[in-house]
């Protein structure tokens, strides 16, 4: 055995092992139950960062952890391969998508087997392959014929100078990314999937996703924003048109005084034509057209309108009130009109002060008279209605019935629900994403492409455009079809290709059977794996792409392709992973090699100002504060790696990555390494203790019993809220108690249960830190892999009968606690103490001045 820890010797080995053995390849077996644990899966950008890395770890330990304890564990990675930055990497490089992307996906994959993670790589799957495609074109036309893929007209975001269609990463403030010109919001007949069919159903069983994170539920619930209230119709003077608007404070109309409409509501052109308003109603829409206007956007637009030259009547008051096109208004909201109450709206306030229109007080709170004058503010807090005829006096939550239920019977309007969750887009007016499986025929209109003709293939060898553009709609030998089913030869194909959204919708149902030739899924292999156990991610995603999956997987139930519905059982979104910035007065954000340490402190290697060290933040490029996990693995090799990550935080608290901290899990691996060289005549040939505890004393006994304690504590802490880190502080405890056992080598049973105590530490650091595990396992020798072995059993009987915890102090503040049998001396919890890494750091090698010991309560150490 060498005598140092070499991960450099023993990763790449054990990597190959797996490799060779296909130690994790995963296969029906129903004898077993079964435990799928997935990541999301990365975009293939070429490189991976410290977030992956995090990420990935927490599933590996998850997957083998359940692994050791007899689950049948499926554990698949692939790549989200379509999308835009292929295209923009290619035009920069003068290279293609494709082969961009390819060899992405082959670089990370290199780096992901570095990190010996223990993925079922039969199972990758590339998002971007036709195999993959084909399926969800097969899909979208079932959809199709079901109305559930429909086409509208909506906008996107044109640029005249280029002549392109822009995604929305393409517009930085309102401008085009490449020519700086303003652009603007074009209409276009673009493909929707109704996902409001099924908004009523997504939202009820957000109730029922106990396993995921509260705040994750709540931001779906937010999302698709159910709202209750009343639709009410109100008349137009001298025309026969009426206005419907949607409000969820039907108990306010007495105190609506005017009306805003959607710039895209038909009234407003038809109200304005033929009027003196009509010139500046134009201008307005023009200026409207360049705002990006989504509903996420609004709140943040100065308010503006203008006036149509037409009024409706208050159906209760039969006050005039002017009726406005207002921006604030969205014509993808309710009915696209809104009755204004300034009083109680704070953007009906805003606007009404802006354009001098009246406000009426409606609600009022109990003892206090609000003076619609002088306000400052809308008041929006409940209270009783006031200037309401008959309604007067009532309190406003029993008005909002009253009220509704009294323009029912007129006739007037009706209670109604409104969800802000829209329909889901998925044209893109770009090159790299699967094609739409559709053709358009002169003759028969929008027909689909035949079943036996998919895929529709994406030609891989398009030259990319200049501007940025897709090249699709040029390539005659794509776009030129026969019409599948009048036979016209000059129809042509849709040359829109769909949200990657769509691809990540589905891809964890079509890992249980990745390459499966005979429909989108194999049932079988996901009535058996789905849904997925735990689901681990970024919560960047905790809305659009879990709610997406969620649709999705119902479209696939109600198309009798799979049996649940929803499809992760647990949701674990991990912290970021942090680090300070550090920043020169001339230089901006530096690079930690483009700073050289000093006397007077960092300076800045180009112009040698003092650096600042800045907050905590998100690694990243812009900020320059990432770590290169290659570089890490190169120092430092996986295992460390993964320990650091694990260590330093529990998985759903951000983590701050610090230099220290990575050193102190090499040094634990290498106390771990060493302690078997130590032991390792002592132990070689014997037994694993298995007698009873009482058999046992002394210091022996104590070892026995913390090494049950730990067993259990590991456990537990996995369980439990996946408490990585105080699980490994429980097995840095164990290690640090078997190191005092020197000198015990004499007593009765010892080698027995040090080597029980080394077997367990091995076996249950094998999840965090696998090939050292492994290595450990080989000397320990019963010629078996550990990603083989079971999990590690404690005994009832040896656990420590009473346990308490020891507070540790340094110079009277918490740095560390200790889990220890009740009546410790102050010897044994001292010693350990100095070996915990965090007290260690606080007492940073001074000398100590006094140890104060309060028995089973605190140890103070003073330096
Ligand atoms: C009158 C009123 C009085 C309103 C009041 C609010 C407070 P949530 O709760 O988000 O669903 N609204 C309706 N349609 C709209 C549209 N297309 N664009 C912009 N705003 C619209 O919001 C519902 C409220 O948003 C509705 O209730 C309506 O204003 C406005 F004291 O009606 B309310
Ligand atoms: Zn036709």
């Amino acid at each position: 055995m060498d005598k140092n820890y070499r991960p450099e010797m023993i990763e790449s080995k054990w990597q190959g092992f797996w490799e060779e053995k296909s130690s994790f390849k995963s296969v029906i077996d129903k004898t077993k139950p079964k435990y799928y644990v997935l990541e999301m899966f990365p975009y293939p950008s070429g490189k991976i960062h410290m977030g992956h890395v995090r990420n990935y770890t927490i599933g590996d330990v998850i997957a083998r952890y359940k692994k050791m304890k007899g689950f049948n564990v499926l554990h698949p990675m692939g790549w989200d391969a379509f999308g835009m930055p292929a295209e923009n990497a290619a035009i920069s490089n003068n290279t293609h998508p494709a082969a961009w992307t390819y060899s992405n996906i082959e670089a990370m994959k290199v780096q992901l087997k570095r990190l010996g993670f223990s993925y079922d790589w039969q199972k990758e799957i590339a998002t971007c392959k036709s195999d993959y495609y084909k399926w969800e074109q097969w899909l979208f036309i079932k959809m199709f014929e079901k109305g559930m893929a429909y086409r509208k007209e909506s906008h996107v975001n044109w640029c005249d100078p280029c002549q392109t269609v822009l995604a929305n990463e393409q517009v930085e403030d309102g401008e085009c990314w490449r020519c700086g010109n303003q652009v603007r919001q074009k209409r276009l007949d673009q493909w929707f999937f109704r996902i409001t069919d099924h908004v009523e159903e997504l939202l009820q069983e957000c109730d029922n996703l106990t396993g995921w994170p509260e705040k994750v539920t709540t931001m779906q619930r937010n999302w698709i924003g159910k709202s209750v209230g009343a639709r009410i119709r109100f008349a137009i003077e001298e025309s026969p048109e009426t206005i419907e608007v949607f409000t969820t404070r039907p108990d306010t109309l007495f105190g609506a005084t005017f009306m805003c409409l959607a710039p895209e509501h038909p009234l407003v052109l038809s109200l304005s034509s033929g009027k003196e308003t009509e010139a500046d109603v134009k201008v307005f829409l023009e200026k409207i057209a360049t705002q990006d206007r989504s509903s996420r956007n609004i709140d943040m637009l100065e308010k503006e309108g203008v006036f149509t030259g037409a009024y409706c009547i208050n159906p209760m008051t039969g006050r005039k009130m002017p009726v406005f096109a207002a921006n604030f208004a969205l014509m993808e909201y309710g009915t696209g009109a809104v009755m204004s109450v300034p009083a109680h709206d704070q953007r009906d306030f805003d606007f009404a002060l802006k354009y001098n229109l009246e406000r009426i007080v409606v609600i009022q709170p109990k003892g206090e008279t609000l003076d619609a004058e002088t306000m400052k503010a809308a008041y929006t807090a409940p209270g009783f209605l006031v200037n309401s005829g008959d309604f007067t006096g009532m309190d406003n939550k029993d008005a909002q019935d009253a009220i509704a239920t009294y323009l029912k019977d007129k006739g007037l309007g009706d209670k109604a629900v409104t969800y802000r969750l829209r329909d889901w887009g998925i044209s893109r007016q770009r090159y790299w994403g699967s094609p739409i499986p559709m053709i358009h025929c002169d003759s028969c209109g929008i027909v689909p492409e035949k079943i036996e003709n998919l895929p529709v293939l994406l030609p891989e060898d398009a030259q990319l455009l200049e501007n940025g553009g897709s090249p699709l709609p040029a390539l005659d030998f794509f776009k030129k079809v026969q019409c599948p089913k009048c036979g016209n030869p000059d129809a042509v194909r849709d040359t829109d290709t769909m949200d990657t959204f769509v691809e990540s919708s589905w891809y964890f149902i079509r890992y249980c059977n990745p390459f499966c030739t005979t429909g989108m899924i194999d049932r079988e292999s996901v009535d058996y794996w789905m849904p997925v156990d735990q689901y681990i991610g970024g919560v960047e995603h905790a809305i659009l792409h879990l709610l997406y999956s969620r649709y999705f997987t119902r479209v696939m139930r109600d198309e009798g392709l799979v049996g649940i519905s929803e499809p992760f059982d647990k949701l674990l979104t991990q912290g970021m992973v942090c680090r300070e910035t550090m920043t020169c007065p001339e230089h901006k954000f530096l690079y930690y090699d483009e700073i050289v340490q000093t006397e007077s402190g960092p300076v800045c290697k180009m112009c040698s100002s003092p650096v600042t060290s800045g907050r905590l933040e998100k690694m990243s490029k812009s900020k320059k504060n990432g770590v290169d996990p290659d570089k890490m693995l190169d120092k430092y090799g996986a295992d460390t790696t993964r320990l650091f990550c694990l260590f330093a935080a529990p998985p759903e608290r951000d983590l701050e990555w610090s230099d220290q901290g990575i050193e102190g899990a090499d040094r634990f691996l290498n106390r771990v390494w060493r302690i078997i060289s130590r032991y390792y005549d002592l132990i070689n040939g014997k037994k694993s203790y298995s007698g009873s505890v009482d058999a046992l004393s002394g210091k022996v006994q104590e070892l026995f019993r913390k090494a049950n304690f730990t067993i259990k504590k590991v456990g537990e802490d996995i369980e439990n809220r996946y408490q990585f880190n105080t699980a490994i502080s429980a097995v840095m405890e164990l290690v640090n108690l078997l190191y005092l056992m020197e000198g015990e080598e004499e007593a009765p049973f010892a080698p027995e249960v040090i080597r029980f105590s080394i077997e367990s530490m091995t076996l249950l650091l094998a999840p965090f830190v696998p090939h050292i595990s492994e290595e450990l396992w080989a000397f320990l020798g019963d010629g078996s892999s550990v990603s083989a072995k079971a999990w590690p059993v404690y005994r009832e009987d040896a656990l420590v009968a009473d346990e308490v915890t020891v507070v540790v102090q340094v110079n009277g503040k918490l740095r560390g606690k200790l889990n220890m049998p009740l009546d410790s001396d102050e010897e044994t919890v001292k010693k350990l103490a100095l070996e915990d890494p965090q007290v260690e750091k606080f007492i940073d090698g001074k000398p100590l001045k006094k140890v104060i010991y309060v028995k089973n309560k605190l140890l103070n150490i003073v330096v």
